[in-house]
């Protein structure tokens, strides 16, 4: 049977913020594809990652060159996230406390320095496995991580009671102990697939 325009209007769901966002994520990685072609002798995990300093909840520095050795997952997001930050990282949390002998370090970078301090992160994220860092760092620092691993992030409009929401990108980065990009983790299948595969690296 042929669906008329307004049942398949119908029978199409909304697309949740979540599925948004990674759309967005897409759009973003498809640039970087973009960037490939007109770059010659550049391979794609190249394109994606690079150096950064940050600031962790207790004043101090972390940057990529504290983390070489082991492979590490990395998200991007703010704490005041009403709804896909959350969902993400109780999402990796959960895939986490599957593996809860492997050293993996999560970092949860915000995308919203002027709200986000490193204590606000520190804070936000002990809410969840202990394995997630949460890190900031002045506007030109996190300026410079976003550039270096595709994020698209930008200030939603004013709302009425003067507050904002930020628009952005939501992709859980797999870098490996050279901090070279691997892949983008897969979230949405069952958490036992996630942990196992993540096991597999670490
Ligand atoms: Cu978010």
């Amino acid at each position: 049977m042929r669906l008329t325009r307004s049942n398949a209007n119908k029978a199409r769901p909304r697309p949740s913020a979540r599925s948004l966002a990674v759309i967005v994520a897409v759009v973003a990685l498809f640039g970087a594809g973009v960037a490939i072609v007109a770059t010659p002798g550049r391979s794609p995990p190249d394109l994606i990652g690079g150096p950064f300093t940050l600031t962790a909840a207790d004043g101090k520095t972390l940057t990529d060159a504290d983390l070489k050795g082991r492979p590490f997952l990395v998200y991007f997001g703010y704490t005041h996230c009403p709804d896909v930050c959350p969902t993400t990282l109780a999402e990796i949390s959960d895939a986490l406390r599957r593996m809860p002998d492997k050293p993996i370090r999560a970092l949860f970078v915000t995308v919203d320095p002027e709200r986000d301090t490193p204590a606000a992160m520190g804070d936000y994220v002990s809410s969840f496995d202990p394995r997630i860092i949460g890190l900031s760092g002045s506007p030109e620092e996190i300026a410079a991580i976003e550039k270096g691993y595709r994020v698209y992030a930008r200030k939603g409009p004013p709302r009425a009671d003067g507050d904002y929401s930020m628009d952005h990108s939501s992709v859980v980065y797999l870098m490996d102990k050279n901090g070279a990009f691997v892949e983008t983790l897969n979230l949405e299948r069952p958490r036992d697939e996630v942990a196992k595969e993540l096991a597999a690296y670490f």
